[in-house]
């Protein structure tokens, strides 16, 4: 039948991303709740260039694939494909990104925290940086365009904040395509007011644990309700949560649309 078809065609295989990512252990909670991995299914951990590669060259193919799949992210922009329905509610309906600052930023850093707090986009302006990175601009110099394009927003975030001088701040992130174009735009804003910003890419359990122990002072990666609430339980009450910085963003597994036949998680089953 079709679907048996699908999963022996692919090898029964969910291709996905880095193994820390919030999405790996969602979709390892969906084998199991759709008793995927009673019929062999199996998520590979790759990387997402790696699977947005594998994607790419699928899609040239008109061959199936099954990828972890997130919003925003260029992918939607570049790929014909659609999320699965999901609805055992694994990953959840919409999620947020919000802001964590270490414990005692607001005392040390007010203009920093103040600008932190306030910083907040849409998952449309997150894709322009994010597109531009993906073209080959170094993420550095397209979050400076952003910025540039987009006088009006900045000043939201930077209003009545006075000036710093070189103050040294750190942010950690994951190398996340999201998180490289938020991230950037953050740095940027705060090396514009003054700072001497420096931001590390890491796991996504370091970033965490580096706001718990102040060796970091921020993070604006943080995706909620359930991608990165283990997370966000683990290292509750050592740091302090800035709220979202982007709304609408979602996590789920997705197809190719010419994949007509299979509209849900549920369809993967044979
Ligand atoms: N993502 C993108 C991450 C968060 C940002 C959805 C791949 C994850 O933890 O799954």
């Amino acid at each position: 039948d079709a679907h048996e078809k699908l999963g022996s065609q692919i090898n029964y295989t969910i291709t996905g991303i880095d193994a820390g990512a919030g999405i790996m252990a969602s979709t390892q909670t969906a084998l199991t709740k759709y008793h995927l991995d009673d019929q062999n299914w199996q998520l590979q951990t790759s990387s997402t260039a790696a699977m947005t590669s594998t994607l790419d060259k699928a899609i040239a193919d008109k061959r199936p694939i099954v990828i972890t799949g997130w919003q925003p992210h260029w992918m939607f922009t570049k790929y014909p494909i659609k999320f699965l329905k999901d609805p055992q509610n694994v990953f959840g309906q919409a999620e947020h990104i919000n802001t964590v600052v270490r414990k005692g930023l607001k005392q040390d850093m007010p203009e920093a925290y103040t600008i932190l707090d306030r910083f907040h986009w849409t998952p449309k302006e997150m894709s322009t940086v994010m597109l531009k990175v993906n073209d080959g601009v170094e993420p550095e110099k397209a979050a400076r365009d952003w910025i540039k394009a987009n006088p009006k927003q900045v000043a939201k975030w930077t209003k009545d904040v006075k000036k710093v001088h070189g103050t040294k701040i750190k942010l950690t992130y994951v190398a996340w395509d999201s998180e490289i174009a938020s991230t950037n735009v953050v740095a940027e804003v705060l090396r514009q007011q003054g700072y001497q910003p420096t931001i590390q890419a890491m796991e996504i359990q370091p970033m965490w644990a580096s706001v718990a122990t102040k060796a970091a002072d921020a993070q604006v990666s943080a995706w909620l309700p359930k991608t990165s609430g283990l997370y966000y339980k683990d290292y509750k009450g050592q740091f302090e949560d800035l709220g979202p910085n982007l709304e609408g963003a979602k996590v789920g597994l997705a197809v190719p649309k010419y994949m007509t036949k299979i509209n849900s998680i549920e369809d993967l089953k044979t």
